[in-house]
């Protein structure tokens, strides 16, 4: 199982690639590197598990994040209405996203960050995309709220971007104009 050693940390060059696509249908080794993140994520939300290994907790987890620099992700977690997200997707793309924006009043953190950076981070508020899971299935989803957030902070991770770049260094805690604050 993953933990906290496998996650390479701010500065390491990986967080900074774009990452590879994965050829379809994936390798043995690829498919349980996308099971070992969604694991991972799993893992880090059950209080025993997390306790026990000192795992930080997250909802969601991208494969270069582990030094693997390949277009793999995972995410779990339940928005405010009780609905269980929880995919393992090979290379996720986003293909359509609204001009309205959106941000975490929490603002965000990383689990490749050890430091909180403070400050609103500007997101699409809706999203489709796509991917193909771990049953080689193509899937497409249409995200708003807390999912589209997480999503599109792991994508980023394959992207080379890290959550902070997008925040205002002037007025990091300036409300952003015309977005959808989301408290969580
Ligand atoms: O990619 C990662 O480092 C995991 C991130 C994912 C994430 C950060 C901010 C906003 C959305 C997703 C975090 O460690 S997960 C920690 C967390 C937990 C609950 C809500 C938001 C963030
Ligand atoms: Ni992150």
């Amino acid at each position: 199982m993953l933990t906290m050693e496998d996650i390479i940390r701010d500065g390491h060059p990986t967080l900074r690639k774009v990452a590879a696509e994965v050829h379809m249908p994936p390798s043995e080794e690829d498919a349980q590197i996308l099971r070992s993140l969604l694991e991972y994520v799993i893992n880090s939300q059950n209080p025993e598990i997390a306790y026990q290994y000192g795992l930080r907790p997250g909802i969601g987890l991208a494969a270069p994040q582990i030094n693997v620099s390949k277009r793999m992700l995972a995410v779990h977690l339940t928005d405010d209405k009780g609905v269980l997200y929880s995919y393992a997707l090979f290379n996720p793309k986003i293909i359509s996203h609204s001009v309205e924006m959106a941000y975490l009043t929490s603002g965000e953190g990383c689990l490749s960050v050890d430091e909180p950076i403070p400050g609103y981070v500007p997101r699409y508020a809706r999203i489709t995309l796509k991917g193909i899971n771990l049953d080689g299935e193509e899937i497409k989803l249409r995200l708003k709220g807390l999912p589209a957030i997480c999503f599109q902070h792991e994508i980023d991770h394959l992207n080379g971007v890290m959550f902070y770049d997008h925040i205002d260094k002037q007025e990091p805690l300036k409300e952003i104009q015309g977005a959808i604050p989301i408290e969580r």
